[in-house]
């Protein structure tokens, strides 16, 4: 029976060996919510880097052996693999490209080399798993090169591939010095995937002028194969945010939470450190509202979760000496005896503690200077169960095509950022529930079975049509 083989980066676990001893920890990202009941079912599978270096053979086994068992397949990746593939040309090419941040990234043919190499990898790792009647669906940047070389070993597979960040515009792109392999790799799926109509627009466009083949209505016709390009914007399992949002133990957390901070008004920020999420913005923006509303001194709180990310990344490291500096500069200014205007947490935190930071902030600033989608804007708004609380989000967020309930700021326009903050404590609170409720009535419809189902369906009519054209 044809089975779905699921491929990111990372498989959904984490791994981690201490004192010699091998633990396996399910990852709590979206992806893994929304995939875990698919890839667990019959011969399904996942597979990626289980996200830990490991090079003894035996221990190799070992984990394939208990991997395989949870529906997972392992792909081992060198230390120079990690460096070159994915905190090189992933993480310093690819991604500060999409993010349009193409002056920071890196043209190095060594990296190049090594991306070609690992996906080469994974594409044999999947070919020894798949059979030819399998769907495959491949999943973000790191694997852009991956939907081509499986065609090539798989050519009647059903191949998908969804994009999880923005894509740039053609300008930008075309910077790439590898920008047409890149395209040409995408091109081997039977369906493209991008979060926003945007994103799919300017893929198409690129595939236009650097590719030469025009569309129709998404379609794209090669000589040798038709393929569908379109949007699916992701949503949240609203009902995990919701649901621990219900719970006893966040509401105690929430109350405790709140009584330490000796704060009025508490406004919300959460992301991973990245250049992309406009952090260091979002600080200069809060900076000059303290400056310019004295009143909310000692009543407003920004409560700053960051959490580490690629920290072996040069442009990271800066950016994480950046923040710590703006916040004590703030601090150092504005505080008072028993009150910090901002609270600033460089760490993760368990989903509970998560949820009871969503439960109790009035605000939730979320003002990236570019997100392909952004899950910490929905997962806010899914966890005010008693709809009161406004949202900031960005226009640069894929969000924001959807929560046009929110407050929308441009993240480089700092005095509409400072407005927007002082709007957002002073708004009535039916005004805020009224807004509250349309955005949950969207994400509750629009969650992530949805997105699943959404993607899955437009594959299966993708290859159906494909048929069609073929006998026409
Ligand atoms: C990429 C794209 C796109 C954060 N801190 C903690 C924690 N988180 C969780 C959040 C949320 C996730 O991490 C972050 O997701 P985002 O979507 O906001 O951002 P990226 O990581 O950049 O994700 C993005 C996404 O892929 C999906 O396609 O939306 O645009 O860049 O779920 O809750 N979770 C826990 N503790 C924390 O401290 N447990």
């Amino acid at each position: 029976m044809a089975k779905l083989i699921i491929v990111s980066n990372r498989l959904p676990v984490k791994l981690q060996e201490k004192d010699e001893e091998l633990s396996y920890k399910p990852s709590e990202g979206g992806l893994a919510t929304g995939l875990g009941s698919i890839y667990k079912e019959g011969d399904n599978l996942w597979i990626g880097w289980p996200g830990l270096v490991v090079t003894e053979d035996k221990k190799q086994e070992q984990i394939t052996t208990d991997l395989n068992q949870e529906n997972m397949h392992p792909v081992f990746l060198t230390e120079t693999e990690i460096k070159e593939f994915y905190e090189g040309f992933s993480n310093e090419t690819l991604w500060p490209t999409f993010h349009y941040f193409s002056q920071y990234a890196v043209y190095d043919q060594q990296l190049w080399e090594t991306y070609v190499a690992v996906n080469q990898k994974y594409c044999d790792a999947v070919v020894a798993q798949a059979g030819p009647e399998d769907t495959i669906w491949v999943h973000d940047y790191q694997l852009l090169l991956l939907p081509s070389m499986l065609r090539e070993k798989l050519p009647d597979s059903t191949i998908g591939f969804f994009q999880h960040i923005p894509f740039p515009s053609y300008e930008v792109f075309r910077l790439l010095p590898w920008r047409k392999e890149l395209l040409e790799g995408m091109l081997g799926s039977d369906l493209v995937g991008f979060h926003t109509y945007d994103d799919m627009r300017h893929f198409l466009s690129s595939v236009n002028r650097l590719v030469g083949y025009g569309s129709m209505h998404g379609w794209i016709h090669t000589p040798s194969r038709s393929l569908l390009v379109d949007s699916f914007p992701m949503g949240i399992d609203y009902e995990k945010y919701s649901g621990t949002a219900a719970l006893e133990e966040v509401k105690k957390r929430e109350r405790i939470y709140r009584s330490n901070l000796n704060a009025e008004k508490i406004i919300l920020s959460i992301d991973r450190l990245d250049y992309s999420k406009g952090i260091a913005q979002r600080l200069e923006a809060f900076e000059l509202f303290l400056e310019r509303y004295p009143e909310f001194h000692r009543k407003v709180t920004l409560l700053m979760l960051v959490v580490p990310s690629r920290d072996a990344v040069e442009k990271y490291k800066e950016l994480k000496e950046e923040v710590d500096e703006m916040v004590g500069r703030i601090n150092g200014k504005y505080s008072h005896i028993s009150w910090n205007p901002i609270q600033y947490f460089y760490r993760s935190y368990p989903l509970e503690t998560l949820s009871a930071f969503y439960r109790m902030a009035d605000v939730g600033l979320v003002t990236p200077m570019r997100d392909g989608m952004n899950l910490v804007c929905k997962e806010f708004v899914a966890s005010k169960l008693d709809q009161k609380g406004v949202l900031i989000l960005s226009e640069m967020a894929g969000a924001s095509k959807e929560l046009s309930d929110a407050i929308l700021i441009n993240p480089n326009d700092i005095n509409q950022m400072v407005d927007s903050i002082y709007h957002a404590l002073v708004m009535p609170e039916e005004e805020q529930m009224q807004h509250m409720r349309n955005m949950q009535e969207s994400l509750q419809r629009y969650n992530i079975h949805h997105w699943v189902s959404m993607f899955m369906d437009r594959l299966s009519y993708v290859k159906i049509k494909q048929l069609s054209l073929a006998t026409s």
